[in-house]
């Protein structure tokens, strides 16, 4: 897999420089005042070859929808979701693997995931009140120890091979996150009773096995839980934090831990716990378990009265139902019959988006990712959802890390762009 990925991705490499010295001139667009103050968006800023969003259609992974990854990338259970590791191949790549690209992959994580015993060490030390996401966080950055591109980079390897040890820490990394996830949930939510990992199977399989389950069904969710969360693009924070980070050439531990920090915001991942926070203190507030419409209406109302946002729905670039909304629903469709949480956010699809399509200034009323997520995971009965979030982490790194490999073998420049006080922003709005 690396030398195919070498042979691909230099090409790209070559293209990059080539676009550097011959091109630097063509002008992409107009930055306006109004892009600078609502969060830069829609400026094209980043070079992101792992998935492209679309406002009105959603996610592609080098141009596959969700449906159609669903279909085409391997499978172990061919009644069940794809492997992760397909999308990983995918990703960096560029190619659907083969099923036997696929398992090959699977095993190089089995023999890259050993965790060094004084990560495990360092989150014990940490208290238990500690939020998941930041023993995760602390775990991951831990673990520089065992940085080969800072190895490399300090025995003075040249620019040229930097994506080579890169690539051995992102390898490394993503083959150790389950473990590391699975250690904090057993630690914090089953009195430290691990459950030892097993080398035979694939890596989400794995996660769940180490957390306590067993089924075909909750590997099946898992699968797909990896797959729908692994990417968004580069901007989104998490995704735009490990490039940011990783151009300074700090190395993939520093730059993921990082990305992790930015994912744990109530705006960005930590909305994936949020969502389902949220949904029980209504059901609470109503003193119900099966609100009709018009009190789950009021319930929203009064949330936005108090300034809050209403988790899982809008976003900063889809402007339609996100394609991974859908992918959860259809799959509860197909599985699940009659649950109480799971009714509560097909329930919200229908409430929601005219409330917040009411407003006004909301860009998009639909649903998001989050919204979904945690009613599926806490029907399959992992129902501690403070640590949802740590499961959106473990998948991010699979789009998040690809990328961080590109940046390097592109050569990619430490990110600089440039800022004014508030004061040269108002000249320029009056010089107009
Ligand atoms: N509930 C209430 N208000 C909302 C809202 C929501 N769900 N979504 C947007 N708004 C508000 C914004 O807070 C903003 O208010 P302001 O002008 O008073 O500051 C206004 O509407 C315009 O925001 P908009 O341009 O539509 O959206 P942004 O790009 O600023 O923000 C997020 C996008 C996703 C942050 C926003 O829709 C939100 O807060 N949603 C709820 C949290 C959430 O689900 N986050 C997860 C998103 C994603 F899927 C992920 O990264 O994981």
């Amino acid at each position: 897999i690396k030398y195919r990925f070498y042979q691909k991705a230099s090409r790209c490499s070559k293209e990059f420089q080539r676009l550097k010295s011959e091109h630097a001139d063509v002008v992409l667009g107009q930055v306006t005042l109004g892009q600078v103050l609502t969060g830069m968006k829609g400026i094209p800023l980043l070079v992101t070859d792992t998935s492209k969003l679309d406002p009105e259609e959603g996610i592609r992974f080098k141009g596959y929808s969700i449906p159609e990854l669903q279909q085409k990338l391997p499978k172990i259970n061919p009644e069940g979701e794809p492997i992760p590791e397909g999308l990983f191949y995918l990703m960096l790549i560029g190619e659907i693997p083969s099923q036997e690209d696929a398992l090959n992959l699977s095993k190089d994580w089995a023999t890259r995931s050993h965790v060094p015993q004084h990560v495990f060490d360092v989150i014990d030390a940490m208290p238990k009140t500690s939020k998941p996401m930041t023993q995760f966080s602390a775990a991951i950055v831990s673990m520089a120890t065992e940085s080969i591109f800072q190895k490399a980079y300090r025995a003075g390897v040249g620019k040229k091979f930097y994506w080579d040890a890169t690539y051995e820490d992102v390898m490394n990394l993503i083959a150790r996150l389950p473990r590391i996830a699975a250690y904090i949930y057993r630690r914090q939510f089953h009195n430290s009773d691990h459950i030892e990992p097993n080398p035979r199977m694939d890596w989400a399989g794995n996660l769940a096995h180490m957390m306590g389950f067993d089924s075909e069904d909750i590997r099946r969710l898992f699968r797909l839980y990896m797959i729908i969360h692994a990417d968004h693009e580069g901007g989104n924070v998490s995704a735009h934090t490990a490039h940011l980070v990783g151009s300074a050439l700090s190395n993939p531990y520093y730059a993921y831990s990082a990305a992790m920090n930015g994912l744990a915001g109530p705006l960005h991942g930590f909305a994936n716990q949020d969502v389902i926070f949220w949904m029980f203190e209504m059901l609470e507030d109503l003193d119900t378990d099966t609100p009709t419409d018009e009190q789950v209406e009021a319930y929203c109302k009064k949330t936005l009265e108090e300034g809050r946002v209403i988790p899982g729905y809008g976003h900063a670039v889809l402007r339609k139902t996100d394609p991974r909304f859908t992918a959860q629903q259809d799959f509860a469709n197909k599985y699940i019959k009659d649950d109480k949480m799971v009714n509560l956010a097909n329930q919200l699809y229908k409430v929601v988006p005219p409330i917040l399509g009411s407003i006004g200034k909301i860009k998009n009323p639909w649903p998001n990712v989050d919204a979904y997520s945690g009613s599926l995971l806490y029907h399959y009965g992992i129902k501690e959802y403070t640590f949802y979030t740590v499961l959106f982490g473990v998948s991010r790194a699979l789009g998040v890390l690809a990328s961080l490999v590109n940046d390097r073998i592109y050569g990619m420049p430490i990110e600089r762009p440039t800022s004014h006080p508030l004061s040269w922003f108002l000249e320029q709005a009056q010089g107009e």
